[in-house]
């Protein structure tokens, strides 16, 4: 045999040395974390999970009971049944899956597809991140729900099955199933806890960019001689309780009934609902199926209702794309702080758009009143004019639609209370 012919059969042997350690290689980096064994293959696997998040990539992997948040690309994802949409045909499913770690999950082989696709899918995305307080409490799971501990707060919401352990108050079921395995949250009032005591449980983010009015669902079961109260919150900028849009006190029967609230917000947000101890220990409070969809609801029972929410509802024209279409592309919808809020951006090279949504009190406060009320920019700007220079008005209106126009009119513009 020549010297080049054995050089060559070495060359081979090498070559295929190598490719069989690159493929161990990359079996270890498929098995890192607590277990070899991929999502896919796992005997408890529950649901199939296959969506999109913000980062442009798309994913799929497997949830497992109880599991409730993961970890991909540093981003939390809610996984829950259902919860997020497929990747449609067509489009690369990107992650050869994803894999349990220590730390949670991570994904494998991520690829990016085209910039046109992604847009949409992110948008998709964050729609579907209004389900992230949906919780049925089934599988003996909080979901993303979380119950605070200190401040105001001075016990916690217990999950429950069946009737509560002290007779003549609570439930005797869940709502969701309404049997023996369905579960709640309950407040068990009996001792040690005190008159006025209070538990607090919080919802996850909810991102309220691309439907910025949503509506607050839940079932509540308030049955008991000494029932105290149920207060739901919407907290935006993380100070807790934060604002108080609806409320209940007394025993409501025995029976569950539904319960929902408007919400409107160009933050994101959570809820959080805090259960009151009344005086005596007949006073179980019962939660179950709660969660937030897009679009405007009434207050229900309306006597729940907190001043500035319902009652106030007014009609605002929004619009929900680039700002510069907000000119003309509207729509009207029910906005639950009787605020309406133009904001108008107008350039020195002529340039001009404006952003039409729901207000709140604090931008009708300090972004009109305090802010651009009484500047003569805002007060003498003609929409339909050109004007050659940076202007920016934040107009905040209170009638029905009286922000159809660009610039409101004038008597309907809000004034701070006292001037
Ligand atoms: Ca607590
Ligand atoms: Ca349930």
């Amino acid at each position: 045999m020549s010297a080049g012919r054995i050089k060559g059969i070495f060359r081979w042997v090498f070559f295929l040395w190598l490719l069989i350690h690159l493929a161990k290689a990359s079996e270890c980096f498929c098995s890192l974390g607590d277990s070899s064994t991929p999502a896919q293959s796992r005997p408890n696997a529950a649901s199939e999970i296959v969506g999109f998040m913000k980062s442009k990539t798309c994913f799929n992997g497997i949830s497992q009971p109880g599991m409730e948040w993961i970890k991909v690309d540093k981003t939390e994802i809610f996984i829950r049944k259902h919860s997020l949409t497929a990747c449609p045909d067509g489009l690369a499913q990107i992650t050869s899956g994803i894999h349990h770690t220590r730390n949670g999950f991570e994904t494998l082989k991520t690829q990016k597809t085209t910039n046109s696709r992604l847009r949409r899918e992110e948008r998709r995305f964050l729609l579907d991140s209004v389900n992230h307080a949906q919780c049925d409490f089934e599988v003996q799971s909080f979901c993303s729900w979380r119950n605070i501990q200190g401040g105001q707060d001075d016990f916690d919401w217990v999950l429950y099955q069946s009737s509560t352990p002290t007779d003549d108050t609570g439930p005797k079921f869940d709502h969701t199933l309404n049997n023996a395995t369905g579960s709640y949250i309950f407040i068990e009032s009996s001792a040690p806890r005190n008159t006025l005591d209070t538990a607090w449980i919080q919802s996850p983010e909810i991102n309220a960019t691309v439907e910025p009015v949503h509506c607050f669902r839940f079932w509540y079961h308030m049955f008991g001689s000494s029932i105290g109260s149920l207060n739901i919150y919407q907290v935006t900028h993380g100070i807790l309780p934060g604002n108080l849009v609806w409320s209940l006190t007394g025993a409501q029967g025995s029976t569950w009934m539904e319960g929902q609230v408007p919400l409107s917000s160009n933050h994101s947000y959570s809820m959080l609902i805090s259960g009151i101890v009344g005086d005596g220990y007949q006073g179980d409070i019962a939660i179950d199926d709660v969660s937030v969809s897009p679009g405007y609801c009434d207050v229900k029972p309306s006597i729940a209702s907190r001043t500035n929410v319902t009652n106030t509802a007014i009609q605002c024209t929004l619009c929900k794309v680039n700002p510069q279409l907000c000119f003309v592309l509207t729509k009207v919808e029910m906005c639950p702080d009787s605020y309406c809020i133009n904001e108008v951006t107008n350039k020195e090279d002529g340039s001009k758009w404006v952003d039409r949504r729901c207000g709140t009190y604090d931008e009708c406060e300090n972004d009109w009143w305090h802010s651009t009320s009484d500047d003569p920019d805002c007060q003498d700007y003609k929409p339909d004019q050109n004007t050659m220079k940076d202007i920016h008005c934040t107009y905040c209106c209170t009638t029905d639609n009286c922000n159809r126009d660009i610039k409101p009119a004038q008597d309907t513009l809000y004034t701070h209370p006292k001037k």
